[in-house]
């Protein structure tokens, strides 16, 4: 999907916090422009195949009638109490063909039987409600924080819970996927999509989509980088998620209007995570009108311009393609797959050749800035390193070097002025199936 969008939408909007208490009146929550169709509308426009909702943060306020709490959008000012946020919304992705998602805080800092058993039977009901009412939802965010003190139906005290034992997930992982099968679970740990380790927008340069259970698990020290790279042997297949906000914060606050991130800054992002073959879900927050504020329009409209002219003029498009290694010289196999603009033909060598290398001639010289590559991903994520040469003034010039490939690697190079590319398979896990080259 590349690229999705997160609304962090919720009270905090209206209080300016990034994590509530659990104790704001619902009242607070009141948009008075409330139109998911500009959103929906704006990230078709950019580029976005999805949505991801805060149906309720760690405050505990859900964006849904729902009935098994008092702390929601029922008892809400927004619409008399008879608004009901995530069906809008999901009724707008459904109208731009946006895929919806939820996110569903576990820790909840309004609810009084958080920290025992009773909560989660709670959470569990909330679950089946959204997944019932507002099906289908293609990811479901769980999301891993868990500070401790909060109102708890009033009781305003500090609850520890041990976050590996507490959620009972694989329960609750069994029972949603017994009313959607094919919904994709985010959490540091899996086990669909796995955080990046960095709210910074930043996949590992070298990308692994396999981890390991127990590294997953291993505790907080260290999780970060390897969340971040994965691991070359991990036996499961948990690719990586890159969220990060427009803003500095989750939720919209007025203070942050002028910090909303360029549209340089946003393609740099693109490049870091998208450019990694890693997703990208940025968080896009309404403001308290319940839209997407002027300045993060500008932004982002800036931003698909940025892409739209980067990647207007595939160079490489149906130019020959000559190499070292074709299995069998069969057409099937054809280096040529790699230029012919189609995802599902691909390049392979023997099964005995985990390297490669391949040029592709461009009709004249021309400057070029970017190489895109893709493995073959259904059969696999193979390729350990890689490089790239140019020919300049009569010899091959090198101008990058890579590790891991994956489902898309763009490989961002001094501007150089070529009419030939090779690009170097140098090491794989099997013999490497590349489906993709562009060059602009
Ligand atoms: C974090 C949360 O604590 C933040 O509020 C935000 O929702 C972010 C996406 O995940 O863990």
């Amino acid at each position: 999907m590349e690229m999705n969008a997160f609304i962090h939408f919720s009270i905090n909007t209206f209080t300016g916090k990034e994590w509530g208490n659990g104790d704001e009146s619902p009242s607070l929550f009141n948009p008075t422009h409330f139109d998911p169709l500009q959103w929906t509308q704006l990230f078709r426009e950019v580029g976005f195949r999805g949505l991801i909702l805060t149906a309720k943060h760690h405050d505990g306020f859900c964006l849904w009638p729902t009935k098994y709490s008092t702390h929601s959008i029922r008892h809400s000012l927004f619409k008399n109490g008879n608004g009901d946020v995530v069906g809008e919304v999901a009724n707008a992705c459904k109208q731009h063909g946006l895929k919806f998602g939820i996110y569903v805080s576990p820790w909840d800092r309004n609810h009084a039987a958080y920290g025992r058993r009773d909560y989660i039977h709670y959470y569990r009901k909330q679950l089946k409600e959204l997944f019932s009412n507002y099906a289908p939802v293609f990811e479901m965010w769980f999301d891993g924080a868990n500070g401790g003190t909060g109102y708890y139906g009033g009781a305003n005290e500090s609850r520890k819970i041990d976050g590996r034992t507490y959620y009972d997930w694989q329960v609750t992982i069994d029972s949603v996927r017994s009313w959607q099968k094919d919904v994709i679970f985010f959490s540091d740990a899996g086990p669909g999509v796995r955080w990046v380790g960095n709210e910074r927008g930043i996949a590992g340069e070298t990308n692994w989509n396999l981890i390991d259970a127990d590294t997953l698990y291993a505790g907080k020290h260290g999780i970060e980088k390897i969340l971040n790279t994965g691991s070359e042997t991990g036996k499961f297949w948990v690719p990586a998620e890159t969220d990060v906000s427009i803003r500095p914060g989750w939720f919209y606050r007025a203070s942050e209007d002028d910090k909303v991130k360029t549209p340089q800054q946003l393609f740099d992002i693109y490049l870091t995570s998208v450019g990694r073959g890693s997703t990208l879900l940025l968080n896009i927050p309404p403001d308290k009108r319940g839209l997407i504020h002027e300045n993060d329009i500008r932004s982002l409209l800036g931003f698909k311009k940025l892409i739209d002219s980067t990647f207007r003029r595939n160079l490489a498009l149906h130019a020959p393609v000559s190499t070292s290694h074709w299995r069998n010289n069969s057409p099937e196999f054809s280096p040529n797959n790699m230029t012919d603009g189609n995802k599902s033909t691909y390049w392979a060598t023997d099964d005995d050749s985990m390297n490669g290398s391949f040029t592709v001639t461009l009709g004249n010289a021309k400057p070029v800035h970017y190489i895109v590559l893709q493995e073959f991903i259904r059969l696999g994520q193979r390729v350990k390193s890689f490089s790239i040469d140019a020919f300049v003034d009569g010899e091959w010039k090198k101008i990058f070097e890579g590790t891991t490939i994956g489902y898309k690697r763009i490989a961002s190079v001094s501007p150089i002025i070529t009419h030939r590319i090779r690009v170097n398979i140098l090491a794989s896990r099997a013999c490497p199936l590349i489906s993709n080259l562009e060059i602009y």
